[in-house]
């Protein structure tokens, strides 16, 4: 689908919830440029910069990166690609990141995936991972084609730090506490729309089906 105005949306969700792997079939199906706050994170990481080295201990406990950092580098991503359409995985992850987002951009439309939490756990540990595209991997739900290698780069694959199973446990204690008030702010404006389910290709052509509707909306808003 052609996009004829400038369309932001966020994508949230629990850890594991399919975030990265729904974020690639929206970019793929709907041309929006996919901004992942973990992948730029794991990117500062593997590039051991400053800013990655500070922050690696505490990603792999599970804790949050302080917010004015995370708004900072994300909001400075936004700046360089402000005439594109864009869609936010993993951020805001609080209510204080939501407000300075707010303060910036309106964000047309916000893909909520309600993900049980015991269908989390399994999932994360076994996804591999290719660290410079960010794509995802899992053992038993999509493998690579050849076992340990991106399908893509044919570069190798590796388990994120953060998916031992403590870290999630506290990952998902931190989504509970700190993100879900972010759910709330989003219904208050209206954007919010919510995805339950057990599994992505289940989920998936529901989401599809919602952004043509709203896309063909905005678009004739604009013709
Ligand atoms: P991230 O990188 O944002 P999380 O914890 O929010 O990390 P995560 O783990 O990346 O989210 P996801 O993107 O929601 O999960 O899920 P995914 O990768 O697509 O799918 C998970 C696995 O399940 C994959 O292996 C996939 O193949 C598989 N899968 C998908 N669907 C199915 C299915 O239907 N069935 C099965 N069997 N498998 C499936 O953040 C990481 C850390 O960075 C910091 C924090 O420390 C955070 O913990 N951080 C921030 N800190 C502060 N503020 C922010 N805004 C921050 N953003 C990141
Ligand atoms: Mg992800």
């Amino acid at each position: 689908m052609v996009l004829q105005r400038i369309f932001r949306a966020v994508i949230i969700g629990p850890p594991g919830s399919g975030k990265g792997t729904v974020s690639g079939r929206i970019s793929k199906s709907f041309g929006l440029k996919h901004i992942s706050s973990g992948d730029i994170l794991r990117a500062n990481i593997n590039a051991k910069t400053e800013l990655g080295l500070l922050l690696k201990s505490s990603i792999d406990r599970g804790q949050l990166v302080p917010d004015h950092v995370m708004s900072r580098l994300i909001l400075t991503d936004l700046r360089a690609i402000e005439q594109s359409s864009w869609l936010l995985d993993g951020f805001p992850r609080t209510v204080t990141q939501a407000d300075s987002l707010d303060q910036v951009y309106s964000v047309d439309t916000v893909i909520n995936l309600n993900v049980p939490f015991h269908t989390i756990k399994e999932r994360l540990t076994s996804r591999w991972t290719h660290l410079p595209s960010g794509r995802v991997y899992n053992i038993d739900f999509n493998p690579p084609k050849v076992p340990g290698r991106d399908d893509v780069t044919g570069e190798p694959l590796v388990q994120r730090d953060d998916d031992t199973p403590d870290t999630v446990t506290r990952r998902l204690k931190a989504y509970e506490t700190q993100t879900e008030p972010v759910l709330e702010y989003y219904r208050s404006k209206g954007v919010l729309e919510t995805f339950s389910g057990t599994e992505t290709n289940k989920i998936w052509p529901h989401v599809e089906t919602f952004l043509h509707k709203k896309l063909s909306v905005l678009n004739h808003s604009v013709a």
